[in-house]
């Protein structure tokens, strides 16, 4: 289908200012004609609006929860729109928390149209603390669990009743970072994490293999691309680095293998922090592990 970019340049979500840039980092970084040179139909959007980070200490165990809720409301009516007009939105972030109002959008519509929607998340973290456990109030590493009904309602039910997502349907790639409370939270929710412990054991194929199981021509596949889910080797330019991630051959392989299944129907790209990166290398990457999320490979033209 054709594509949509949607930039919403904001770091409300997260604990370092500058993934507010990123939208404008992937762009000259030059996604859209790397896209077009796919052969596919692209239109830029451009930035949707909200509210300033006012970079205020957490409330009651959130971080600027009103203008959270403010810009998901923005995303989430931005992607479902692309969604009804038959368009493949990619949401260009601004941090994860946005993932909430893009996931909520992209659930609803499935709901709508019957499709069968699987979440890849890939990240080095769970996403899925709440207000009670976090160890920050950064609301950027609480949308899994906001999407799964815990969480304030006003994020909980912001594209219809909780829980906007299943947790079977969601499966975690390249984990990594989890916080002791959410570790608990994790288990008893019964996520299915492929973390990178497992990789380094099995390998990224087959973990890939089994994360995309199931998978028919009824699924609308999502991808959530957190950029710190990359070895920080690679990937400098993100707030919250942590080591060990996938490789560069890794991360392709990753992406290959999703744009292998023909069904990817939306997609993240957050937590890029230009302020962070050097000469933008790490949107760099990300524009070239997105060719390769859509079909670009060593040998075939198409
Ligand atoms: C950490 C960091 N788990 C938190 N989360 C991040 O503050 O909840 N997620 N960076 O991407
Ligand atoms: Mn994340
Ligand atoms: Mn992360
Ligand atoms: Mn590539």
């Amino acid at each position: 289908p054709p594509i949509s970019l949607i930039g919403a340049p904001t770091d409300i979500g997260a604990g370092h200012r500058g993934a507010a840039m990123g939208p404008e980092a992937l762009r000259v970084a030059g996604l859209a004609d790397a896209l077009r040179s796919r052969g596919l139909d692209v239109i830029d959007r451009g930035n949707l609006g909200g509210p300033a980070n006012p970079w205020q200490p957490p409330e009651q165990g959130y971080r600027h929860l009103s203008e959270v809720v403010a810009w998901n409301r923005a995303v989430a009516q931005a992607v479902g729109a692309e969604l009804d007009g038959g368009r493949l939105p990619i949401l260009l972030g601004g941090d994860h928390c946005l993932a909430i109002g893009s996931i909520g959008a992209v659930a609803r519509h499935c709901r709508e149209r019957g499709k069968t929607l699987r979440v890849l998340w890939l990240d080095a973290h769970a996403d899925f603390n709440t207000s009670t456990i976090t160890p920050s109030g950064n609301v950027h590493g609480m949308p899994v669990a906001c999407l799964c009904g815990y969480g304030p309602r006003e994020l909980t039910e912001l594209a219809g009743a909780a829980p906007m997502l299943a947790t079977d349907a969601i499966r975690q790639i390249g984990i990594r970072s989890v916080d002791p409370g959410e570790k608990r939270l994790v288990r008893e929710a019964g996520l299915d994490i492929y973390d990178m412990r497992y990789i380094d054991e099995i390998g990224m194929m087959r973990a890939m293999a089994e994360a995309l199981d199931g998978i028919d021509a009824n699924t609308h596949l999502h991808v959530s691309f957190d950029v710190d889910f990359l070895d920080p080797t690679i990937a400098p330019g993100v707030g919250t680095t942590i080591p060990g991630g996938p490789n560069y051959r890794e991360a392709q392989l990753c992406m290959e293998m999703i744009a292998d299944t023909g069904r990817i129907g939306s997609l993240d790209i957050v937590e890029l922090n230009p302020a962070l990166d050097v000469r933008n290398q790490t949107a760099l990457l990300a524009v070239d592990l997105v060719e390769s999320l859509f079909g670009k490979s060593t040998l075939m033209r198409d």
